[in-house]
């Protein structure tokens, strides 16, 4: 066991994000890396089997881009370590625990020591802080309580920033709509899709969701485009921003955008440095190139991740807002979500956007992939707005289908539903049904 912070508290502080100048902030990245390296090569075996494998040492990382000697962590090697293989500090120094379902297989599990908690409850109040979130104001927490990180993630940094958390969780929609009315919070934490459906649970009790005491949505968890922050922006009249997170990385707060600029969220890189590769071939691509999005933690003590490919899909910027830390574009997708019909590669956010640009059609929409004979087709249902005729809601369905055929490249089938008849998001939203 060598953690070898114990004579150097400060070593994995965090930085002041706006003014850290780059050369600085690049030293610290590399004496982190050099730390993290060493730390998951001697205290988990998979780390150090892989780098044995690959011929690498820790000795060998001089600079950063020495990081591409480093071999790729996967979902895969979490799932053979299923429970706790790949803790790095022994379990009675882990503090908390947290674990994603998965739609497939085991779930992967995450361990947190109690600095690794007091870290991410800096970099949540930090995200949140972007935001335009301040000491003092209240914030309605509604992503999910419990082993998804998402609940007690934003919790712990609601409560560091020294604002007032009002502990909602996902679910129980009436509730959330009434307790807003009555509290009155400031900002709401959920992921886009639910606030949609909060929006529509006011809407519902005879409310104007523009009306309420909601001046800031900080929303994540799920793709969402710039099509869809502008009708939420437009339904509720508050500024939306993206967080962006993962629990094999930490949970939310590993990027966050700010409320100034609104250009995508800014990687928090004294914690997390990023890369982007080709999906297929795992070579880098340069900044500013379509990639998958590769993480490599600087900080972490429980849970250290070396190069974790998230199979998101996106680009690093420079920053903006806090000049020295790259920003991620809004991601588009994620490898596992391409839905690929007759030959042609299509995100559900592709349609998303589309949906958006249509002014009579709403965002409740879902995609059902079903097999013909030997070829397989492509259904959007999507519900009416409830305050048009079904005639114009259905010419605006026309509308969709030459859209998607032009702007895709593919022909898919619209079907325009009742208002309400579609399941409604209570987290993250299911938006393709595979029925092939
Ligand atoms: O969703 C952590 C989180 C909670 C982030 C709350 C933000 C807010 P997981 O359940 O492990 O963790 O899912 C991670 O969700 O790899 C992305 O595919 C997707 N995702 C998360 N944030 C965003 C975002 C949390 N802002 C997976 N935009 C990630 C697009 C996102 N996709």
């Amino acid at each position: 066991m060598t953690l070898t912070t114990a004579s150097r508290p400060d070593f994995l502080a965090s930085v002041d994000p706006t003014g850290i100048p780059l050369d600085r902030l690049r030293a610290l990245q590399l004496e982190r890396l050099q730390w993290t390296v060493r730390h998951a090569y001697d205290n988990v075996a998979l780390y150090r089997r892989k780098f044995e494998e690959a011929g690498v040492h820790p000795d060998h990382i001089l600079t950063l881009d020495d990081i591409r000697l480093l071999p790729f962590t996967t979902k895969a090697d979490l799932r053979e370590t299923y429970p706790f293989g790949m803790f790095a500090v022994p379990m009675a120094d882990v503090r908390r625990i947290h674990a994603s379902s998965g739609t497939t297989g085991r779930p992967t599990v995450v361990g947190y020591t109690a600095g690794d908690l007091d870290r991410w409850a800096d970099l949540v109040a930090r995200s949140l802080s972007a935001a335009g979130i301040r000491p003092g104001d209240r914030v309605h927490n509604a992503y999910g309580y419990g082993l998804f990180t998402g609940g007690l993630g934003a919790h712990a940094g609601i409560e560091r920033l020294g604002a007032t958390v009002i502990p909602m969780s996902g679910g129980q929609t009436a509730r959330q709509a009434q307790l807003i009315q009555d509290f009155e919070p400031d900002a709401i934490l959920c992921t886009p899709s639910y606030l949609l459906t909060i929006a529509d649970a006011l809407e519902a009790a005879g409310v104007d969701p523009r009306s309420t005491s909601l001046k800031v949505a900080v929303l994540g968890a799920e793709p969402w485009t710039n099509e869809m922050r502008r009708e939420i922006e437009r339904r509720l009249d508050l500024v939306a921003v993206d967080i962006y997170g993962l629990s094999e990385v930490m949970g939310p707060g590993v990027a966050s955008e700010s409320a100034l600029t609104k250009d995508g969220p800014h990687v928090w890189e004294d914690h997390f440095l990023p890369e982007t590769i080709d999906g297929d071939t795992g070579a880098p691509v340069a900044d500013g190139e379509l990639g998958e999005l590769v993480f490599t933690s600087l900080t972490k003590e429980a849970f250290p991740v070396i190069r974790y490919r998230t199979r998101d899909l996106t680009r690093l910027r420079p920053g903006t807002a806090f000049p020295a830390m790259r920003r991620i574009e809004k991601i588009t997708g994620r490898n596992d979500d391409m839905i690929i019909l007759r030959g042609v590669n299509l995100f559900p956010t592709q349609i998303e956007e589309i949906v958006m640009g249509i002014e009579t059609l709403t965002p409740h929409f879902v995609l059902e992939l079903r097999r013909e004979g030997r070829m397989d087709a492509m259904t959007v249902r999507i519900e009416r707005h409830p305050a048009l005729e079904r005639e114009v809601c259905e010419a605006a369905g026309v509308v969709l289908r030459q859209r998607i055929k032009v702007l895709i490249g593919t022909s898919v089938d619209v079907r325009v539903e009742e208002p309400g008849v579609l399941p409604r998001s209570e987290g993250k939203y299911k938006r393709v049904y595979d029925l092939r």
